[in-house]
């Protein structure tokens, strides 16, 4: 089966800026999906609003284009009501993170199993670079002429904190990890997150002086290193890749069966 097959191409050509880093996390999704050997009735992909939640109209699954920040939200009712699906949210940092917050770290206590791709852009790309809570202090928006002074969440130490029981991050440079990622999250039962660093040249790169596309790519590469490398003991600044939590932990859906099975008495 070709990746193709996992593609809706009618709704081509996508809406996607030259250099956006979106169509690469697409692109590994589907490799994923591709050799897992899933089945495409198997899978449905939720999404909210964003650059980034348009990914859910390209994908050839079952399909929710939802409200802004409430993803997480219809997924967790799909999953409830049908457990034997995988459930995939693919979600901006500010559909995650800002408006969708408290969904994200309720999901994440939860453990429900659904994966939550967190495609980080540092900025909201859809409705004209404003800043988001994953920005940071220093960085320019049309919200933040004069630099941002928030502090930035860490999606990674969030997620852990709020009980998720898989938390891996990489960066739209690492294309083939983001493929090995997902098929783990896919397949790990429970909620996991996977933090994608990807690029927005249209209004992160061009408020905050970053160059090409392709100079934003190579960033990634330069500022990132793998999970307790020596590179990151001399240099603390570095984002660390890999698999932070990977571990197992009672499914929000097995443990509303055994509700049901007491309430029932078994019948
Ligand atoms: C309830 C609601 N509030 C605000 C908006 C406007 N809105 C649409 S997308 C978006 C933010 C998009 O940023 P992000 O989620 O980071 O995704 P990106 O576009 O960068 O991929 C906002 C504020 C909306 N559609 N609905
Ligand atoms: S505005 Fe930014 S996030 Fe949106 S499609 Fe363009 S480059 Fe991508």
């Amino acid at each position: 089966m070709s990746n193709k097959t996992y593609l809706r191409e009618r709704f081509f050509p996508h809406l996607w800026c030259p250099g956006c880093g979106h169509g690469i996390v697409l692109s590994g999704l589907l490799r994923a999906v591709e050799q897992l050997g899933l089945s495409k009735n198997d899978l449905v992909m939720v999404s909210g609003i964003g650059c980034s939640a348009r990914i859910s109209g390209y994908v050839d699954f079952h399909t929710l284009h939802t409200i802004h920040g409430r993803a997480l939200a219809f997924a967790t009712g799909v999953k409830i009501s049908r457990p034997e699906l995988k459930l995939i949210v693919p979600m901006g940092d500010g559909d995650a993170l800002a408006i969708g917050g408290n969904h994200f770290i309720h999901a994440a206590r939860r453990n429900i199993d659904i994966t939550a791709i967190v495609m980080n852009n540092r900025i909201y790309g859809m409705t004209g670079g404003q800043f988001s809570p994953l920005s940071g202090p220093g960085i320019n928006a049309s919200t933040a002429p004069y630099a941002n002074i928030d502090p930035a969440f860490d999606v990674v130490e969030l997620a852990k904190a709020a009980g998720a029981t898989f938390v891996a991050r990489t960066t739209v440079y690492h294309v083939k990890q983001i493929t090995d990622f997902i098929k783990q999250a896919v397949v790990h039962r429970g909620f996991a997150v996977v933090e994608i660093l990807t690029q927005c040249p249209t209004h992160f790169g061009r408020k905050n002086k970053e160059g090409s596309a392709v100079d934003m790519l190579k960033r990634y590469q330069e500022t990132t290193t793998p999970i307790g490398s020596k590179a990151k003991q001399d240099n603390p600044d570095l984002i660390e890749r890999g698999i932070f939590v990977q571990k197992e932990a009672p499914e929000y859906c097995d443990q509303y069966d055994l509700v049901i099975e007491r309430a029932t008495g078994g019948q």
